[in-house]
């Protein structure tokens, strides 16, 4: 009667992988022998459990194995009132079991697991199997099938592999900077490393535990390592290495010589980024203006007084890095030039002339040093005017001593322009007019007369 309920039960028993229902589960305990010292000629165990089941009182099933790995060799009923029927089939691989409680056994009703029976094996080689639960039947004290899960069981005694980790320091290296690769956290399960390789990603390799490399391009690395353990079985691990690189902060400006108050030109654009791009360029003109930051890698500036500027650059590129160049700037005063000319260049003594000129960008109301000598005289004599409104000045010099005199001007300079003195002209002065000409001529003329006549009339005494 039992056997015959047999057949049915097969049809409501589902296989599953992961234990999570309340349903009535028959599982191979532990689900899983992963164990490398389980070496040929040992022996293990597993069990057969029954959870979540209520008035169960008979059960059937069979569990295959690899028999060239493992060897059935002992079945255990934990129950004290049941009959059974208990074999193994080692060519086949085949453990059945078929329990039927008896009184005064009371039916069993669990929430949790239950041994219904204990396997032994003979480990005979190396490998891996599945301890395969089939043909699996539940009843209850009124012989109706219990429907229910059935969860597989699984052994290995093959060796594991190693577990390949690695850190590397530093995590964001630059290039042409040592970056230490670690993989001491690797470890064996069953044994030990004995090798590791490392691929940096860039046509380079190391062996050992802790190597050192480094960079000379900034980029994206794929770094592998592999280890390798005393079963010869390898693993292996890979990290992106991200190199980066400085930028190079560079800048010209123009003009090269630039004047107070003239609008200066920088460009940073030959700046170069190395690896990313170069986000914004901050300008520090080290005059007591506000540092700025600018997308635009030109920019201009005007210094308002003259000096020598530390004018820093600094770029920041997409990654996050900064680069400075500082160049020394300095600002002179515009040029000026002033004139000088004479109207006449020739007088006589007490005559006078006219000196006047003008301030070349014009400046108004500034001071007019005007020198003068006598040629050949040590010192300057000096005067000074005031210039009108176009920038121009007037002086008027009256002679009272013939010679030839030089005179040149001269300005100091303000605030914004270098000051300037002119080259140096010459005006003559001729001595006081003498008696004219024709009246000379009219007395010699008269002495000649007057001799001729002296000498006709000597002669006619005679
Ligand atoms: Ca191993």
């Amino acid at each position: 009667m039992l056997f015959t309920a047999l057949l049915l039960a097969n049809i409501t028993a589902i296989h599953i992988g992961i234990a999570s229902t309340d349903e009535p589960t028959l599982s191979v305990d532990p689900p899983s022998i992963i164990d490398p010292t389980l070496t040929p000629g040992k022996f293990f165990s597993i069990n057969v459990t029954i959870a979540n089941v209520t008035d169960l009182y008979g059960f059937e099933f069979k569990l295959h194995y690899n028999t060239t790995i493992l060897n059935g060799v002992g079945v255990v009923i934990p129950f004290p009132d049941h009959s059974s029927k208990l074999s193994i089939n080692d060519t086949e691989g085949i453990v059945s079991v078929s329990v039927t409680f008896q009184p005064p056994a009371e039916p069993l009703t669990t929430t949790d697991p239950v041994t219904l029976a204990r396997i032994f094996f003979l480990v005979t080689a190396l490998g891996r199997t599945d301890l395969d639960l089939y043909d699996t039947t539940l009843v209850n004290s009124e012989a109706e099938v219990i429907p229910h899960l059935v969860e597989d069981g699984y052994f290995s005694n093959l060796p594991l592999p190693p577990v390949a980790l690695f850190t590397y320091s530093p995590l964001l290296p630059h290039v042409d900077e040592t970056v230490t690769f670690n993989a001491s956290t690797s470890y064996d399960p069953d044994g030990t490393i004995t090798r590791y390789e490392w691929d940096f990603g860039d046509g380079a390799n190391a062996t050992g535990v802790v190597v050192n490399h480094i960079y000379t391009v900034p980029g994206d690395y794929t770094v592998n390592l592999t280890v390798t353990d005393d079963d010869s079985l390898i693993s292996t691990t890979q990290k992106t290495v991200t190199v980066i690189k400085h930028p190079v902060a560079f800048f010209t400006y123009s003009p090269a010589a630039p004047l107070i108050n003239e609008m200066v030109t920088f460009d940073a654009s030959p700046s170069t980024p190395d690896g990313g791009h170069i986000v914004n360029y901050t300008w520090n003109f080290d005059d007591g203006s506000s540092v700025i930051t600018e997308i635009d890698p030109i920019t201009n500036h005007t210094f308002i007084a003259p000096g020598i500027y530390d004018v820093t650059l600094t770029v920041t590129d997409s990654e996050g890095l900064t680069n400075s160049t500082t160049k020394s700037i300095t600002i002179v005063k515009a040029s000026s030039s002033i004139s000088i000319s004479a109207s006449p260049t020739t007088i006589k003594v007490g005559e006078d002339t006219t000196i006047s000129g003008s301030i070349t960008p014009a400046r108004v109301g500034v001071t007019v040093t005007i020198s003068y000598r006598l040629s050949g005289e040590a010192t300057w004599n000096t005067t000074t005017v005031t210039t009108n409104s176009t920038g121009g000045y007037s002086y008027t010099w009256l002679s009272s001593v013939a010679g030839d005199y030089e005179f040149k001007a001269s300005w100091p300079g303000d605030t914004n322009t270098l000051g300037d003195e002119s080259s140096t002209i010459t005006v003559t002065v001729e001595a006081a007019a003498t008696p004219p000409y024709a009246l000379y001529i009219v007395a010699v003329i008269a002495i000649i007369v007057l001799t001729a006549t002296a000498i006709y009339y000597l002669k006619k005494k005679r």
